[in-house]
């Protein structure tokens, strides 16, 4: 199906929207089988979170040979990855080949944010309108339109006074920044703001550090690949990512079932595992005992590890102390850097305790905490995102009725598997709430979730299907699930983006479903048994 109307907009199988990682698979594989397809960026080429954030220092955090795409067995093989953890220019060359490759952009219509989708009954077609009020209709939206797309700047007031440049790192410029010689601030210190901290701490003149809440990082022990590794990845590819799809983060990171729990061991045997794996580097201490993520006891013996180490590591004793984490680990996100503790001992970075008077207001300037005045030159916002959600509410979605998704989920995000929402019919979400999503390898698992949907809408063509929904009571289901496993872990124990925390008046719903394999496991067997919690028309 492919149709010009009078405003010269195609009527489609299907429109995608977003052409980052996921994006762009959607479009190649729904094109390869045989639906006509359009997708729409708002930025002005391929990449979304990595044609973004363009900040210093931008970096993966999961190993780029397995943060990449499997549908391609020659494109696994020929690219290869420099890094361990893939800076983000390299990334978005990636992108852009695989674009290239692919011949995705002719499917893509770049600069074009979408501002409204409606369902329209009289023919069950989805009416989609960019913000150049062009409206394209389709049978099936896809929206992939990322987890972390819509940037937080928290609204301080006098933000708009401020004399110097100010800069969030998901919004960051095209153009090179040059910050030498400057008194530069950053505010937030999530993945984020450690990985710009680190980098720019040796270029500029004076580096203020605007902390609320300490964070625990690790090193990440980034290195060039080694050759002989990649090798052997390479030799048997296939089912070292179908392995990978079996555990518990979609990633190489593994429990063995024999592994005990943390106080079933000797302490000097628990320290000297402790080490192992922070000499390992990466996130490997999240996993270390049966029990890690699950046990709060057993949780605040890595918490204690990695608070020792911060306490070894930054020479000030005021300074290490502000720097000491007060949740638990693994309750954010956790942070992997290259020397972020270390840099609090350079003459030229000041931590300033955000957490107890915050930034009251932004002068002319720079900021003020308390009473206390910093002058600037530049300010980073590390602020994050409202995950999730937010860029899926900033549309005018309206399904069935025209009732607005934004006004179904006032009360936090509902969806059965993360795919779609009741009274949404035909309009699929791609690492949406619900799904595994952000607690996961995010390339491989939305890779996962878009060959569902494609499957899905070949069997409605193959079937003489018209719509699907999601049903009710599955949906209901679902979102308690969703809790429920939360609380079984860790992840529910203090404030974080997972719970929309971090955004205010955010409703207090855990988005992310943690257990990749008994959700892999679902979704397989709704095909099984003939898509089974959802109604096909
Ligand atoms: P995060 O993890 O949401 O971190 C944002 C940081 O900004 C965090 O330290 C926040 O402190 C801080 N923040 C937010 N608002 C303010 C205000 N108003 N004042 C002071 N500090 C503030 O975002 P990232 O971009 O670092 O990481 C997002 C994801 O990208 C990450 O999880 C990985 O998946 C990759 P808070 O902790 O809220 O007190």
């Amino acid at each position: 199906m492919a149709a010009l109307d009078n405003n010269n907009a195609k009527t489609v199988d299907a429109i995608v929207v977003g052409a980052g990682f996921s994006g762009m698979f959607a479009v190649c594989k729904l094109r390869e089988l045989g639906f006509s397809v359009q997708g729409f960026e708002r930025g002005e080429d391929v990449g979304g979170t990595w044609y973004w954030n363009r900040y210093p220092g931008a970096r993966c955090d999961a190993p780029s040979l397995q943060y990449s795409y499997q549908f391609s067995e020659d494109l696994q093989q020929q690219w290869h990855w420099t890094e361990k953890y893939a800076a983000q220019p390299e990334i978005l060359d990636y992108c852009n080949h695989v674009a290239e490759r692919f011949d995705l952009r002719p499917h893509i219509k770049f600069n074009t944010e979408i501002t409204s989708i409606h369902f329209d009954k009289s023919d069950s077609l989805w009416a989609v309108t960019t913000k150049q009020g062009q409206t394209h209709r389709a049978k099936f939206c896809v929206m992939a339109s990322g987890c972390l797309s819509t940037t937080n700047l928290p609204e301080i007031d006098g933000i708009e006074r401020f004399k110097g440049e100010y800069f969030h790192t998901g919004h960051w410029p095209k153009t090179a920044v040059d910050l030498s010689g400057k008194r530069v601030g950053v505010i937030g210190t999530g993945s984020t703001g450690i990985q710009v901290i680190t980098t720019i701490a040796n270029e500029v003149d004076e580096l203020f550090v605007f902390q609320r809440t300490p964070q625990y990082s690790t090193p990440a022990r980034n290195e060039l690949t080694d050759p002989s590794y990649e090798a052997e990845i390479k030799a048997d590819y296939a089912n070292f990512r179908a392995a990978n799809y079996r555990r518990p983060l979609a990633i190489d990171i593994q429990l063995d079932p024999k592994t005990p729990k943390t106080f079933e061991v000797s302490d000097e045997e628990r320290k000297a595992e402790y080490e192992k794996r922070w000499q390992q580097g990466g996130m490997a201490l999240l996993l270390a005992y049966r029990d890690s993520t699950a046990n709060r006891a057993a949780n605040e013996t890595v918490s204690e590890f990695i608070k020792e180490k911060i306490a070894e590591t930054v020479h000030d004793k005021e300074t290490a102390e502000l720097l000491q984490p007060k949740h638990i680990y693994g309750c954010k996100r956790p942070c992997i850097d290259t020397g972020y503790f270390e840099i609090y001992n350079r003459d030229n970075v000041t931590l300033v305790d955000a957490s107890v008077h915050g930034i009251s207001r932004i002068t002319e300037a720079g900021v003020v905490i308390g009473e206390t005045e910093y002058p600037l030159d530049c300010i980073i916002f590390a602020t994050g995102f409202d995950a999730m959600t937010g860029t899926l509410n900033r549309i005018d979605i309206r399904g069935i009725d025209n009732r607005p998704l934004k006004e179904k989920w006032a009360e936090g995000p509902s969806s059965y598997l993360g795919l779609l929402s009741q009274g949404f019919p035909n309009l699929f979400f791609v690492s949406g709430p619900g799904s595994p999503s952000v607690l996961t390898n995010m390339v491989a698992t939305s890779e996962k979730q878009i060959n569902w949907i494609g499957d899905c809408m070949a069997y409605m063509r193959d079937g003489g299907f018209d719509l699907i929904d999601a049903d009710q009571e599955s949906e209901a289901n679902w979102l308690a699930e969703v809790q429920q496993a939360a609380e079984r872990t860790l992840w529910s124990a203090c404030d974080n983006w997972y719970y929309g925390a971090n955004i205010p008046g955010k409703p207090r719903v855990f988005m992310p479903y943690v257990d990749w394999p008994t959700y892999l496991k679902k979704v397989e067997a709704v095909i099984d048994d003939g898509y089974k919690g959802f109604h096909l028309s």
